[in-house]
């Protein structure tokens, strides 16, 4: 699957030595743009749209165009299984959860979703999605068997066994809302076991240092999600240390 313009956009601003940062949102929770301005404006890479439960194909389409009518960045769909699909988002997460334990999330959903996608005419960038420690909603319907915190080097194989099999963005998560996010050890042996893919770390940051702590230790790109929802405020201040550390 060749780059499309959104993967080229992003490997040529990580490329450039800049640190990335997506904004996730829900439908299912609703959140007014509006509300969000500030923290788009703070210098969001791109939007990711997705959620676990709850969300219809008619929601995404919904709130992407309202997203899209607000905001000229990228909406990547962060995929929650197929209803999840629009036509009107910029590209896909075509992400497999590596460490599910069930085949469906691994490659079952996937069969299903690619047809789809192609009809779509929806720009793929195909991603490995690993879950880590608490592993929130995700690694519950996901059914995965979370890393465990302590077990960095588990995550590095993961990540390098992702490389190998050409996904070009890896996705470290904790979960959405988790207490603890992914460890700043575990994103450093990472960066350096895999050298190709765009490494994207999420799920569980809430601080401007803890955001600073992933790039520094080599995450090409952070995702915030539930700080945006409770404190825009605060969900500025941390885009804002990664994009101007
Ligand atoms: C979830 O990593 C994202 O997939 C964002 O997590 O909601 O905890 O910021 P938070």
């Amino acid at each position: 699957m060749k780059i499309g313009p959104v993967e080229r956009r992003l490997r040529s601003k990580r490329d450039a030595g800049e640190k990335l940062v997506f904004l996730l949102l829900d439908p299912e929770k609703d959140i007014k743009v509006d509300s969000i301005k500030p923290v788009v404006e703070a210098g969001v890479d791109a939007i990711f749209v997705g959620g676990s439960l709850n969300i219809t194909t008619y929601d995404m389409d919904k709130y992407i165009i309202s997203v899209k009518e607000h905001f000229d960045i990228p909406v990547i769909i962060f995929p929650g299984g197929l209803n999840t699909l629009s036509k009107y988002a910029d590209a896909i997460l075509f992400m497999s959860l590596l460490n599910s334990l069930d085949p469906y999330w691994i490659i079952g959903a996937q069969v299903t979703a690619a047809p789809l996608i192609k009809k779509l005419g929806l720009e793929v960038i195909p991603s490995a999605y690993i879950i880590y420690g608490h592993g929130g909603a995700a690694g519950h319907i996901g059914r995965a068997l979370p890393i465990p915190y302590e077990q960095p080097y588990i995550t590095a194989a993961y990540a390098l066994a992702a490389e190998m099999l050409g996904m070009r963005l890896v996705y470290l998560e904790a979960g959405s809302g988790s207490p603890m996010p992914v460890s700043p050890e575990a994103v450093s042996i990472v960066a350096n076991t895999i050298s190709d893919p765009l490494l994207v770390v999420g799920g569980g940051i809430r601080e401007p240092h803890i955001a600073r702590q992933f790039v520094d230790a080599g995450a090409d790109a952070i995702v915030i999600g539930t700080i945006a929802e409770r404190d825009p405020k605060k969900a500025a201040e941390i885009v804002s240390t990664v994009k101007h550390r």
